[in-house]
């Protein structure tokens, strides 16, 4: 099983997208481990992004990602990053693919409501940067023995 890193930004919350959002990541078997209602400070976001330092939209993006509450959530399932990269759509909302949630609620290139860690190295920093010790949660679900096989569960 893997964990990610997932924020839907401040356009999601300020749209009322949270839950339809999150009842994707729940409908397709991903359990949550970690949530968190925040708005984030410049400095967060900075470490966060800093890999994007010193592109042309990395001011713009800073400014968007702290100017009202997100919420952050640790997922959890097998494949999660990559599975959560797949159903978020491409990164521009103009080219999204239908069915994926860039491509079904959003048309920005910018305001594309939702980050979600693209490697286990960057989901390993960003649960990192959002999460202290203890804050990502382990326990049993109980539609887990449905939702995969004997052997997945391991
Ligand atoms: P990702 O979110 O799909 O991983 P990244 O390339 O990591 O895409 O970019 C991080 C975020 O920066 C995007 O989600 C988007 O909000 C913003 N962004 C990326 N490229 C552009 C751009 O060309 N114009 C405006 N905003 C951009
Ligand atoms: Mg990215």
């Amino acid at each position: 099983m893997e964990r990610t890193l997932i924020i839907l930004k401040p356009d999601a919350v300020q749209r009322q997208l949270c839950g339809r959002i999150l009842s994707r990541f729940e409908d397709k078997g991903l359990k949550i481990v970690g949530a968190k209602f925040t708005q984030i400070p410049r400095a967060t976001l900075e470490k966060h992004y800093s890999d994007h330092q010193g592109k042309p939209f990395y001011e713009g993006l800073v400014s968007f990602m702290s100017k009202s509450p997100v919420l952050i959530l640790a997922l959890e399932g097998k494949g999660a990053i990559a599975v959560c990269r797949k159903m978020m759509g491409a990164t521009f909302g103009s080219n999204a693919e239908a069915g994926t949630i860039r491509g079904d609620f959003g048309i920005s290139d910018s305001f594309n409501l939702i980050h979600g860690s693209d490697s286990p190295e960057a989901a390993a920093k960003e649960l990192g940067i959002f999460f202290q010790e203890g804050e990502i949660v382990s326990y049993d679900n109980i539609s887990a023995p449905w939702i995969y096989d004997e052997d997945e569960l391991g």
